[in-house]
């Protein structure tokens, strides 16, 4: 189905696409909205996939938003999902923006009455040909602000390392891999490297990297392990570094943790626990992978 959004709404995205801040993160221009309240999500595209242009943008809406009306673009073909669509997703395609095109993408819709005041993630997929990446912008239904750091619970210290922030995000029922993010701080010294990972989730877990090849992203495996120079910070995150759970035995389940024990060369061993975020882009996991 295909519906265009008001003049108004499109005049309102444009007004805000000229205050947007070049973003690292996706996020929604107001984050900030009420159960029982109307919705005017504007996302605004932090960049392409690593110099690729942007193709497609898919949301994912949540439980409990309903009433959904998209902005129409020019260039782009609209899917919005009927009053009884089972896959409940709005789908830009056949467009493209380029690598530093900030363009937003906007819809409308609301909130149910009998949502608790929390954050509400949409997951939405960036698609630049065979390469996708996954965003989880929040908007806040309470008094506090959305959170968008990923708070994976309190800092945990190995030596001169600080890790913070660990996740990894919900995978589909039959999905072969997951990804697992944290961020770590070398307050030390001495470069210290991440040698290996190890989980009663998978047989094998990898330290991958994105890397361009032949023009297209892909994921690769990190055979030497992960540097962490002394004094830097460095993040696993999507789009860029991250864990790959090779082979999972079982799926990751929004609302679970599932524990890596982290190796480091001269730290040691450390098990961390990743909080199970929602859902993200299943092209990310398994589209950028060549050869696994
Ligand atoms: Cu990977």
């Amino acid at each position: 189905m295909i519906r265009i959004a008001s003049r108004a709404a499109l005049a309102a995205a444009s007004v805000l696409a000229i205050a947007a801040p070049a973003l690292a993160h996706m996020t929604f221009e107001i984050d900030q909205s009420a159960p029982g309240e109307t919705f005017h999500g504007v996302l605004v595209l932090p960049h392409g996939c690593d110099g690729a242009p942007t193709d497609t943008v898919r949301v994912t809406l949540p439980e409990g938003f309903g009433d959904v009306s998209a902005e129409a673009k020019e260039g782009w073909t609209l899917e919005t999902p009927g009053a009884d669509s089972v896959l409940r997703q709005i789908v830009w395609s056949g467009g493209s923006v380029p690598d530093d095109g900030h363009e937003t993408f906007a819809f409308t819709g609301t909130f149910a009455e009998d949502l608790p005041e929390t954050d509400i993630v949409f997951a939405v997929e960036q698609m630049c040909g065979d390469v996708a990446l996954g965003w989880e912008p929040a908007v806040s239904l309470g008094d506090e602000p959305a959170d968008h750091g990923h708070h994976g619970g309190d800092a945990i210290t190995v030596g001169d390392l600080e890790l913070t922030g660990a996740f990894t995000r919900a995978t589909l029922p039959n999905a072969p891999v997951g990804g697992g993010y944290v961020t770590i701080t070398n307050t030390g010294e001495e470069a210290d490297r991440l040698v290996s990972a190890q989980s009663s989730f998978s047989p094998d877990v990898q330290i991958h990297e994105m890397a361009v090849v032949d023009d297209v992203m892909q994921m690769r495996q990190l055979p030497e392990g992960l540097e962490i120079p002394a004094g830097e910070t460095v993040t696993l995150a999507p789009g860029g570094l991250h864990m790959m759970f090779m082979n999972i035995s079982a799926p990751f389940v929004q609302g679970e943790t599932v524990s890596v024990t982290l190796v480091f060369e001269k730290a040691g061993p450390v098990e961390i626990e990743l909080a199970v975020q929602a859902f993200g882009a299943s092209g990310m996991d398994t589209s950028g992978h060549k050869g696994h």
